[in-house]
């Protein structure tokens, strides 16, 4: 039975209009299924004139906004839940039928596309932090080494689409993608059971989401849902959390120490930490433009990754300083003050907060000092693990957003503020010639900002006002 069979002729929903549903919308339509879309806003398209635009163009869909409806779902064969979409806490779990297929996005395009006779390779990253560096570096390597390959997932690209693209090529002759490099949130691998990565890596695991999952161990399981779903294992020796628990999996490690053959790690030639594959020296880390030894790890896990996918590790190694990073990821903010802004507006949960600090501390000389910035919505996570980063590495703390003062507790004389401008502002007060101040909230942004790429761009707004001075 083909997939398509399957869901012929069944009750579906889609939980959710976001990018995911949407997208689930366009390639369900382009099946010439019927379905119904359900959202629990009561606008979440733009106006209501695209919702008409919408329910003109789609006419094999039935949108129910503003409330679940109770019958839809109950009444479902298979559900496409959207990631973002909490069953258990929005209280859907109970509604739904033990006869019901629930699945998500990306599991939707491991059926469809491991049925078709020339499936895309796929590469998959997870992880609590780094999943986007090492994803868009992966595609860009992919890139100017010539492979057919695009990006999806957790990033901002429904899978969906590929296939969607997929079939247009096969229309147009058009090139299609051999390799779909794929971010997975732990949001989407809760709905994953089907895929056939070449190689899966779990990046690193720390606090995060806790808001929806609960309890660590409960993340790091869904974190591990993701090996079983590969032929190869990309592990951290850094990070025990990483490692497979799949009996006889092949694995490759990556690790800040000397590594055994067919691993990736990092050694001393000439004064020089140089990366490694084995005994094999690839290329020293001062050439290379992302800074810290996270992204040290990044650039290993990428290598790894490509290397499982057959792609020549001299030409990635050749190419790896053309990626220049990703915004919001510690990216230095231009200033004519002599200070250094830092803005890591990415830094979403605790352990991108302490790679910061740890990789920036040791930049800073003399007396100069670190001033960092933090707070916003913190998921529900454990701050404590930065309590002897901040005593050790940070001059002042400034917090701010929903879980602030929590940080705040964390420290003594810390300034508590309203709005990022004013931390900004006070951050201008207190700085000297050759301080650093950085942005890295260890918390989302949802409390005070549409996103963090919002919550950045007004941190470089704050910082290039005029008000406010530094000494
Ligand atoms: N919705 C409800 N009720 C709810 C929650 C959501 O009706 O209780 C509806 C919203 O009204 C909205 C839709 O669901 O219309 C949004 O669905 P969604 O939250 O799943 O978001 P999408 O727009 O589909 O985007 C999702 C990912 N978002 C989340 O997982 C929260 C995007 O990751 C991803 O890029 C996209 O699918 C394509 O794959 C973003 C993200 O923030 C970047 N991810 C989290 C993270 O990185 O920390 C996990
Ligand atoms: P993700 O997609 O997992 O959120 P990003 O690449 O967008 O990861 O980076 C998110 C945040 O994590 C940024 O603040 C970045 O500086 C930090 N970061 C990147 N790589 C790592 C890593 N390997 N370990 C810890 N923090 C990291």
């Amino acid at each position: 039975m083909t997939w398509l069979t399957a869901f012929k002729d069944k009750n579906i929903v889609v939980l959710g209009a976001g990018m995911t549903g949407l997208s689930c919308l366009r390639f369900l339509h382009a099946q010439d299924l019927s379905f119904a879309v359900n959202d629990s806003r009561p606008m979440p398209f733009a106006n209501t004139e695209e919702q008409t635009q919408y329910e003109n163009d789609y006419p094999n869909a039935k949108f129910v906004f503003g409330q679940w409806q109770q019958s839809l779902i109950s009444n479902a064969d298979i559900i496409v839940a959207s990631p973002g979409i909490d069953l258990v806490n929005e209280g859907l779990a109970a509604l739904i039928s033990k006869h019901c297929q629930v699945i998500g996005d990306v599991e939707l395009f491991c059926l469809v596309n491991y049925s078709r006779s020339n499936p895309m390779n796929m590469l998959a990253v997870t992880g609590s932090n780094g999943k986007s560096t090492v994803v868009s570096l992966l595609a860009y390597l992919a890139k100017v080494i010539g492979v057919n390959a695009a990006l999806a997932g957790n990033i901002g690209e429904p899978i969906l689409d590929l296939l969607q693209l997929k079939h247009a090529g096969d229309a147009q002759g058009a090139h299609q993608p051999d390799t779909a490099i794929v971010e997975l949130s732990s949001f989407q691998l809760e709905t994953l059971s089907s895929m056939q990565a070449i190689a899966a890596s779990v990046l690193n695991l720390s606090d995060d989401h806790l808001d929806r999952h609960k309890t660590l161990a409960n993340y790091q399981a869904i974190k591990q849902g993701i090996y079983p779903q590969a032929k190869v294992a990309v592990v951290s020796r850094e990070d025990q959390a990483t490692k497979s628990l799949v009996a006889g999996q092949e694995t490759i490690s990556f690790g800040l120490n000397k590594p055994e053959q067919g691993h990736f790690g990092l050694t001393i030639i000439d004064h020089k930490q140089v990366l490694m594959f084995g005994d094999q020296a690839l290329i020293s880390i001062d050439q290379l433009p992302l800074a810290g030894m996270h992204n040290a790890l990044n650039y290993m896990a990428a290598l790894a990754l490509g290397y499982c996918a057959g792609w020549s590790l001299s030409l990635m190694t050749e190419n790896l300083a053309g990626f220049t990073g990703l915004a919001h990821r510690c990216q230095r903010v231009a200033s004519d003050d002599n200070i250094q802004w830092i803005n890591d507006s990415k830094a979403t949960n605790v352990g991108a907060t302490l790679a910061a600090i740890s990789g920036l501390a040791p930049t800073l000389t003399g007396k100069n000092k670190l001033i960092l910035i933090a707070g916003g919505d913190g998921k529900g996570a454990d701050f404590s693990a930065l309590k002897s980063i901040l005593k050790r590495d940070v001059s002042q703390l400034i917090t701010l957003g929903k879980d602030g003062a929590e940080i705040a507790s964390l420290m003594r004389d810390v300034i508590q503020v309203d709005s990022l401008k004013e931390a900004v502002n006070q951050a201008k007060r207190i700085a000297r010639h050759g301080d650093l101040v950085l942005l890295s909230p260890a918390c989302a942004s949802i409390d005070m900002f549409k996103n963090y790429m919002v919550r950045g761009e007004q941190f470089i707004a704050a910082v290039n006002a005029k008000e406010g001075s530094c000494r």
